[in-house]
């Protein structure tokens, strides 16, 4: 890397060194030089990504005093519980670019941020919560399976954490679905019911078409992303139609065909009126869902007051 003459280095050459380090696999770390559009791309997702952490677990939180047994209970009571310290991993990962808690938790609160639009549907019964865990679970899987080979350190290692979570997500949604899909005609029916309602709104999670992503070209380049949307959804597409089918289960696409030469299946049209008025603000449940983060969050200030009393008391010198 060339020095100018006043002996520091050009944007130019820092921008190449950086370029020829995300080209060599190398992770980017936080006190590394990184051009201010990675840091705020960065920032931007992982923020996100906190915040559907949190959010999502409002769906199925609302069905743990409801379970149908204790075992179901407490798997349901992990589950939640790891998808409050997954918002706390990524939240960290977060501050190492400079962002703040404070900013992030309030942008999510007065709806200035978004978080993944799965989260506004409705879980109408118990087998919402066994779907949530395969396809919800499932496809949030394969999504932050990409991300853990992503180039910025911290929010890669966090990943790779998050996916041995999820993966014990995804097996327990799979097992009530698959026992649900051989129970009585009504299991059955409810199941089924249940795929319908989520199967939509779980292919929209992995956001638009890439010919409308605008931030996917640039996250790509700089091995943010190292799959588009729709190769990710695909993917999931092509494992979740002969697992369902192999159960006598159906996914509510009439347009679903398999496609010999590429040995596929290929979606329907997705409704994305749907998504982006889910995305901006306008879906079934975004109301009650910023509404329960808000409660939650005044809820628990004296939890963070009496934290910055006892720090300060800590602080105060021990008297002689
Ligand atoms: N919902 O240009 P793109 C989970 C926005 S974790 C809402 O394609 P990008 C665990 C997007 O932000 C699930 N907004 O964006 C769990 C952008 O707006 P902006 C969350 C969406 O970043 C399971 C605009 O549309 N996972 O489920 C959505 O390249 C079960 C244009 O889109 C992550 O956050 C959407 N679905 O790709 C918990 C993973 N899609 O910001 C409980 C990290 C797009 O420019 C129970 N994030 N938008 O104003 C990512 O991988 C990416 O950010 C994508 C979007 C793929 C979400």
């Amino acid at each position: 890397m060339t020095q100018q003459a006043n002996g520091q280095y050009s944007d130019e050459a820092r921008m190449a060194k950086f370029e020829a380090r995300i080209e060599r696999g190398e992770k980017i770390e936080p006190g590394d030089w990184m051009p201010e559009a990675y840091r705020q791309q960065l920032i931007r997702m992982i923020s996100q990504h906190a915040h559907s952490e949190l959010v999502g677990m409002l769906p199925e939180g609302a069905w743990i005093t409801r379970a149908p047994n204790l075992r179901r209970k407490q798997v349901l009571l992990a589950k939640v519980q790891d998808e409050a310290g997954h918002g706390q991993y990524l939240y960290h990962a977060a501050e190492t670019l400079g962002a703040s808690r404070e900013e992030m938790t309030m942008a999510l609160l007065d709806g200035r941020a978004k978080y993944a639009s799965v989260f506004n549907y409705p879980t109408l019964n118990w087998t919402d919560v066994a779907v949530i865990g395969w396809l919800v679970d499932g496809a949030a899987i394969m999504n932050q399976t990409m991300l853990a080979r992503c180039s910025y350190g911290p929010y890669s290692r966090a990943m790779v954490r998050i996916c041995a979570e999820e993966g014990f997500h995804k097996k327990q949604g799979q097992e009530m679905v698959i026992q649900y899909a051989q129970g009585t005609p009504a299991q059955k029916q409810m199941v089924q019911d249940a795929i319908n309602r989520w199967w939509w709104p779980t292919l929209m999670m992995f956001g638009p078409h890439d010919s409308e992503s605008k931030n996917t070209p640039q996250l790509v380049r700089w091995g943010i992303k190292t799959k588009t949307n729709d190769e990710l959804r695909h993917e999931f597409v092509n494992e979740l139609v002969p697992a369902l089918h192999a159960l006598g289960l159906s996914v509510p696409d009439p347009e679903l065909c398999y496609d010999e030469a590429n040995e596929c299946w290929v979606s329907g049209p997705i409704d994305w009126d749907e998504f982006w008025r889910v995305v901006k603000g306008d879906g079934p449940l975004n109301k009650e869902r910023l509404t329960a983060r808000r409660d939650a969050h005044e809820n628990g200030r004296w939890v963070r007051e009496a934290l910055v009393a006892y720090a300060e008391r800590e602080a105060q010198p021990v008297a002689a």
